[in-house]
């Protein structure tokens, strides 16, 4: 199959790279000049979770660009950038295009959907990916990838799709409530990302941390009624795949802690943010989702100016 990546991040860098050796045509897209530049000159530097470095090359592109050949466009940007990045591609993209979102956070396929008439396919994940440098990325935790139509069917070419992200090693399910198991991750986001990114604890340690866990329980715990007033089927329940999560990608720095040490703006507004505008529009108290919300705000602008003095 052709993929098209856009954001050459950790998940797009990791996704890119193993779905070329796995066979797949695959045209990484990234809008940094510099980025794009160190992909086409070393290609993407994988550091597989066996310990073995490979260096794969990988075609890529300064974005946005018309990508006619393409059969699926996975959307691996940041949640705060779904809006600009789907109206730069308006127009550009081959109706015949399956769009695919595989980003943490509410709302994206909604947003995607009310810019394209695109066939368009929501995707959640939790491999652990850690980006240290331009192209290059530590695949540090194993997880489990669910793809699925927002209309509940098993349409499209998401058969095609899970066998291509199975052969390139990434086990893939099809939900037929994909809506159900992205509040579940977000959920679950809420609870790790935040608490990471203000203690600088990776995954692993988070796990073990008595502290913190209490107060991801609450997130947990507010996100639940807020799911329920939306009516939201979860999938699995979300304190227990906290752990999992947590253990399974234990080498990992959640991709928010990730943010801050790079100085770069964080997804809290599309995790514990969401959580919170859902729980004003339904009348369910988010207090802890409120408070964490506003501390990592203080800490994006924190981090921004530590790295430009840096
Ligand atoms: O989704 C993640 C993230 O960091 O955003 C997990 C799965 C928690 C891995 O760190």
């Amino acid at each position: 199959m052709h993929f098209g990546i856009v954001g050459a991040g950790a998940i797009g860098c990791l996704f890119g790279a193993r779905l070329r050796l796995a066979g797949h045509d695959v045209t990484l897209i990234h809008r940094d000049p510099s980025i794009v530049r160190a992909i086409q000159k070393n290609g993407v530097g994988l550091h597989e979770i066996d310990g073995k470095f490979r260096r794969i090359h990988v075609r890529v592109r300064r974005g946005p660009v018309p990508l006619p050949r393409i059969q699926i466009l996975i959307v691996a940007v940041k949640a705060y950038d779904t809006k600009a990045v789907a109206l730069s591609y308006r127009g550009i993209l081959s109706p015949e295009t399956t769009i695919l979102s595989l980003q943490n956070g509410l709302d994206n396929v909604e947003t995607l959907q009310s810019i394209f008439r695109n066939h368009i396919l929501a995707g959640s994940t939790t491999e652990g990916a850690l980006l240290t440098g331009p192209g290059s990325v530590i695949h540090s935790g194993k997880g489990l990838t669910v793809i699925g139509d927002l209309q509940g069917g098993n349409s499209g070419s998401s058969p095609r799709i899970k066998i291509a992200f199975d052969d390139a090693g990434f086990r893939t399910k099809i939900s037929s409530n994909i809506r159900g198991v992205l509040w579940t991750k977000a959920i679950v986001n809420a609870a790790i990302n935040p608490l990471s990114a203000l203690t600088r604890l990776p995954n692993g340690a988070l796990a073990k941390n008595a502290a913190t866990r209490e107060i991801a329980l609450r997130v947990i715990d507010e996100g639940l009624l807020v799911s329920q007033a939306e009516r939201i089927r979860l999938v699995g329940d979300p304190r227990k795949l906290w752990r999992t999560i947590l253990l399974s990608t234990g080498a990992n720095k959640s991709s928010m802690l990730q943010d801050i040490e790079r100085g770069k703006m964080t997804e809290i507004r599309q995790l514990n943010g969401a959580i919170l505008s859902y729980g004003r529009k339904t009348r369910i108290k988010t207090p802890v989702n409120g408070i964490l919300t506003k501390l990592v705000l203080g800490l994006e602008e924190s981090s921004k100016m530590m790295t430009s003095r840096a």
